[in-house]
């Protein structure tokens, strides 16, 4: 049992501990270094806060001990064989279908679309889709507010439409994983009517109601509660008034949930992500957030949810229970976890979800996504050898850089055009050669990048519509929009950029949602065309994924882990071995060896340099990949 007079080290050596330490250095910019020194170990942990410039206050350090004295196992670590699964060797790929492909003309993405474009995703090299939420719903949040689980959202098409998507799909040999949204439903799902007009019915108590608010805050700005006439009470929602938190203590809720995935099991569904799934248990009493770490995180009471006592007893239960008999697939989307509770929630020995998507490589130390600064790619190689090196065998690592929640991250490195498609392809390198399943994003393989949003009213997102709302109480309205226009997640929603001709070769009228000039250059029917484009770069680099089968299981070891600017690290197994050297700057990167093998893929194509300096120094976001003799 850890106390205020336990020592800094203690803390830091339980996972939990670890995990919240490093995620408090992470948003203060502090390196780790400040607590992991022998000095600062030996302290006791309640003079953290001080240690933190007083940016947290004594309630941290209660917080902190009631979080970690919850949770005392650590994943063992191994270095037995990995087990082989489907999923350790796909590629996946997500589709947001209402910006994927329409097909009827009214300007909305829809699944016959999805369907005509299948053999392209195929051709792709991809093994399993996942698509972003298609269930009826009145798109408060686009899809992610549902309101009937068993139908198709009229958008999109009917349940036939479904069907046949999934027969085409399994007929071309490749999965499909459907987005499980159950950490709220919208409000006009018929629970929460049945909850807030009976509320003695068995339905009252499937959401979270209170007499009084608590300090909690919404992601998409505001209080975290409705007030409910009907019931002269509070209602939950973390996410928008739309978006009700759901009461997952209670028994009969979670069994509901079990058949309704069971249902989708039932129909050929190969498995699904879980949409905030580390949300689902809230601490009891629902206590006021912290102020310090509400300041710090910018959502007040987070502590008191993304990491519930219930939660790892939820997940148990729903792999046990549905996932297993069905062999299902399952990848939690967990805001906020780090690596300690990432194996805690993925080790295969304590079946709970199979890969967690952690998201503390999208944003350099300090910032958050609406910050404008350039990404340092610096800051991505030291994440990745983390979690190469300490993920352990027993844990799957998720591979990603874009979703339909965060900008392009070319845009986020660098804008200058003239290294848009060699650091698309760079990314690429990094992201399908390092050990974990990678998710490509659609029209990340064609190098898409941020959109000139011009006026608010091309904005769609709620999450930025609320946000500008609330800025322009505190600015003018241009610096609010720039604001929004830095991190809006709209960058990622933009229409699919299928052709040079009229709205992208997506739609043949107006899109939903504003697109730019950008598609006359950048679109699948030129790039299928050219040799040399990030789209055939792709589907070489995932082919060779295939051929090369180091890439799935082998151990990778990294070399030059302190030289600034250079990324190089080796795949290796018995069998084969593999060599990846990339320079992550725009400056021509000195080699500290010259690899002894066939290159076997560049991101330059053309070979202008003379032999010498072809040896001696990488260009520009240089990346080759070169098979060595093991
Ligand atoms: O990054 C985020 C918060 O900092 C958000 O973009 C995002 O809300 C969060 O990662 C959770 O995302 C998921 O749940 C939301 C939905 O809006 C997102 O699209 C979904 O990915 C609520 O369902
Ligand atoms: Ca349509």
């Amino acid at each position: 049992m850890l106390t205020k007079k336990s020592r800094i080290k203690d803390v830091y050596a339980n996972p939990i501990g670890r995990d919240i330490i490093n995620r408090m250095l992470l948003q203060m910019n502090i390196n780790r270094k400040a607590v992991t020194n022998p000095i600062v170990g030996n302290l006791k942990i309640m003079v953290l806060p001080k240690l933190l410039k007083n940016q947290l206050d004594e309630g941290f350090v209660d917080t902190l001990l009631t979080l970690l004295n919850t949770e005392d196992e650590t994943v063992r670590s191994t270095d037995e064989i990995i087990p082989r699964e489907w999923w350790k060797e796909a590629v996946f790929y997500q589709i947001y279908p209402r910006s994927f492909k329409d097909s009827n003309g009214d300007g909305i993405g829809d699944l016959q679309g999805i369907i005509s474009k299948l053999d392209y995703i195929k051709e792709l090299g991809i093994d399993a889709i996942w698509l972003s939420p298609i269930y009826d719903s009145p798109n408060d949040d686009n899809g992610y507010d549902i309101r009937d689980y068993h139908k198709i959202m009229s958008d999109f098409g009917t349940m036939e439409d479904f069907d046949k998507l999934l027969t085409e799909i399994h007929n071309r040999g490749m999965r499909l994983i459907m987005d499980l949204v159950v950490n709220h439903t919208s409000d006009e799902h018929k629970w929460y009517q049945q909850a807030i007009h009976e509320p003695d019915s068995k339905y009252g108590d499937y959401y979270i109601f209170k007499p009084q608010p608590n300090n909690w805050t919404s992601f998409f700005s505001g209080s975290a509660w409705n007030y409910v006439e009907e019931r002269n009470q509070y209602a939950l929602h973390l996410f928008s008034k739309k978006q009700m938190d759901l009461n997952w203590e209670n028994e009969a809720l979670r069994h509901e949930i079990h058949d309704m995935v069971k249902w989708w099991l039932e129909k050929g569904v190969d498995g699904f992500r879980l949409d905030v799934i580390n949300y689902i248990s809230k601490r009891k009493g629902l206590p006021d957030g912290n102020k310090s770490i509400g300041k710090l995180m910018g959502y007040y009471g987070v502590e008191h949810y993304f990491y519930g006592p219930s939660l790892h007893d939820y997940l148990h239960e729903l792999k046990e229970k549905v996932f297993m008999p069905y062999n299902a697939f399952s990848v939690g989307e967990t805001p906020g976890a780090g690596m300690e509770m990432s194996k805690l929630l993925t080790a295969d020995y304590r079946k709970e979800l199979d890969m967690v998507f952690s998201f503390d490589h999208l944003e350099t130390p300090g910032h958050t996504r609406y910050d404008d600064y350039q990404y340092d790619l610096n800051y991505l190689k030291s994440c990745m050898v983390n979690w190469m090196e300490n993920y352990g065998n027993h844990c799957q690592p998720s591979l990603f850089y874009e979703n339909h929640d965060n900008p392009r991250m070319i845009s986020k490195i660098n804008a200058n055009q003239k290294y848009r498609y060699v650091l698309g392809k760079l990314l690429a390198v990094i992201q399908l050669t390092l050990r974990g399943t990678p998710f490509i994003y659609q029209g990340q393989e064609l190098g898409m990048i941020n959109q000139c949003f011009k006026t608010i009213s091309e904005i769609r997102d709620v999450e930025s519509l609320n946000l500008y709302d609330e800025l322009c109480n505190t600015m003018k309205e241009e610096e609010a929009f720039s604001k929004i226009l830095t991190g809006s997640r709209d960058h990622a929603r933009t229409p699919m950029q299928w052709s040079g001709e009229q709205y992208a070769g997506f739609s043949t009228v107006k899109p939903w949602i504003m697109m730019d000039e950008d598609y006359k250059s950048c679109n699948a029917k030129l790039q299928l065309q050219d040799e040399n484009s990030i789209l055939r770069f792709f589907q070489k680099l995932i082919a060779l994924r295939k051929e090369y089968k180091v890439i799935y299981y082998g151990n990778v070891i990294v070399s030059n882990k302190k030289v600034k600017d250079l990324f190089t690290y080796y795949r290796k197994d018995e069998n084969e071995a593999l060599y990846i050297e990339i320079n992550l700057s725009t400056t021509n990167k000195k080699r500290t060896k010259h690899p002894k093998g066939r290159l076997l893929l560049s991101n330059y194509t053309e070979d202008i340099l003379s032999s010498k300096d072809r040896l001696s120094f990488l260009r520009p976001y240089e990346a080759n990949i070169w098979a060595i003799y093991p």
